[in-house]
């Protein structure tokens, strides 16, 4: 058994997918990751090349703009991109699963051609609006507000660590039409960039994945037709949590990706590097940690590639794949974080230095563990789940 590939077989189709975005990655992303990283410029080339190989809209039909594949093909191709560089992955997974997700599960045909087609295709970037400054993990509580006037909602406040907002055209926004209502009055919203009442806020300032570009949006009076509301009024919370669901496995696809990177790096070093005359993998201490990274980084594919699966299920049958997200989220991300703290250790002051790209995949491990429900939300859900108490 070698550092790459699952324990079971995929398919041809499946394996091409896998191939394609693995060159892609090799060739495109991995060259440009450490100068996108240090100038933190949102690397706008590579993503619309990602777009003309249907890698921003995978699982979205072909008559929408996508590429018409499954939940697996999407992860597959996720991870590999992530393995070269975790940022470009976060665009491509707010694309795929935050935004085109969202036009799938509740868009109305119109809303699909308008909105879908040019995102899924790459020629737009999409991105999700659920966070504000008050409210991240308690994200029933927000403070934005969408009022009703004729047939328009007018839009005012402050969302915040919105994924891809710098270059995104349309932003899928979650804000309040009933406050008294609580998570029950929250309502999503279609947004165009770039019109009347619409503009950027500051940039957050990153640890990890700096070139996937991050800010703050401001609503001043933004006038949102009625028809650009997704769904009914009152149903946003439970729009935006179906489709966290999606985007947590993207993340752990993420992790993976960024966690393979950490330990392949670190199996060639240990092979390589010498100390007291033996090469450095024939230390205990050094190669029993590639034990536990091999162990970690198998278990969660598995994690994904159930979650995978159970998402593909759920749309051919119904039903929700919360628990298989979670999990899969949860253990990928924090096997992330676990390989790349390792490869840091194992590589010693090259891990630490820029030289090498060990120190972003420690940066770029962390937010894993944090956005799209931080690994303490994951647990509650899981537990809630297990307990019977939701
Ligand atoms: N799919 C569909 N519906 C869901 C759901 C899911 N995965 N999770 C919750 N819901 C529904 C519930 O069924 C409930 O419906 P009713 O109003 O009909 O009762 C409603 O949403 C509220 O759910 P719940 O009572 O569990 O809400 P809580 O406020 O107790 O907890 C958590 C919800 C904490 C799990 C949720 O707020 C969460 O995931 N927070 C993290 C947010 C996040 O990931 N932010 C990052 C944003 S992207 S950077």
């Amino acid at each position: 058994m070698t550092a790459s590939g699952p324990s079971f077989e995929l398919s041809e189709e499946h394996k091409m997918i896998q191939k394609a975005a693995r060159d892609f990655a090799q060739n495109e992303i991995a060259p440009i990751a450490a100068e996108f990283d240090e100038s933190g410029d949102f690397p706008i080339d590579t993503i619309r090349k990602m777009g003309e190989m249907g890698f921003m809209g995978i699982e979205v039909p072909e008559e929408y703009g996508g590429a018409g594949m499954d939940t697996l093909s999407y992860v597959l191709a996720l991870e590999e991109i992530c393995k070269a560089d975790a940022a470009h992955g976060t665009i491509m997974s707010v694309n795929n699963s935050l935004y085109c997700y969202a036009f799938l599960r509740f868009g109305t045909d119109e809303q699909k051609k308008k909105y879908l087609k040019p995102v899924a295709s790459g020629q737009a970037i999409g991105a999700y609006s659920l966070t504000e400054p008050m409210s991240g993990s308690d994200a029933g509580t927000m403070s934005s507000r969408a009022v009703r006037d004729g047939d328009v909602y007018v839009i005012n406040g402050l969302k915040s660590w919105v994924s891809s907002a710098p270059k995104a055209d349309y932003v899928l926004l979650f804000t309040m039409t009933d406050p008294e209502k609580k998570h029950r009055g929250v309502t999503a919203f279609i947004i165009e960039a770039n019109q009347a009442g619409y503009r950027l806020g500051k940039p957050e300032p990153k640890l990890g994945i700096r070139a996937s570009g991050t800010s703050e949006i401001v609503f001043e009076d933004y006038r949102c037709p009625v028809e650009n509301r997704l769904g009914e009024e009152g149903e946003g919370f439970k729009i935006a949590m179906t489709v966290l669901d999606a985007g947590r496995i993207g993340i752990a696809s993420q992790a993976l990706g960024i966690a393979d990177a950490a330990y392949e790096a670190s199996l060639e070093y240990a092979r390589e590097r010498e100390a007291f005359g033996k090469k450095i993998g024939q230390f205990q201490g050094i190669s029993f940690q590639l034990a536990d990274m091999k162990t970690r980084i198998e278990a969660s594919r598995l994690l994904i590639y159930n979650a995978a699966l159970a998402k593909q299920n759920a749309k051919e049958k119904g039903g929700r794949y919360t628990l298989e997200a979670s999990m899969a989220k949860l253990f990928a991300s924090e096997t992330a974080m676990f390989c790349a703290h390792a490869a840091v250790q194992i590589h010693g002051g090259m891990g630490y230095s820029k030289e090498l790209p060990i120190e972003r995949f420690f940066r770029d491990a962390k937010i894993t563990e944090i956005y799209e429900g931080t690994s303490e939300i994951q647990r509650l859900v899981i537990s809630r789940l297990e307990l019977g108490l939701k």
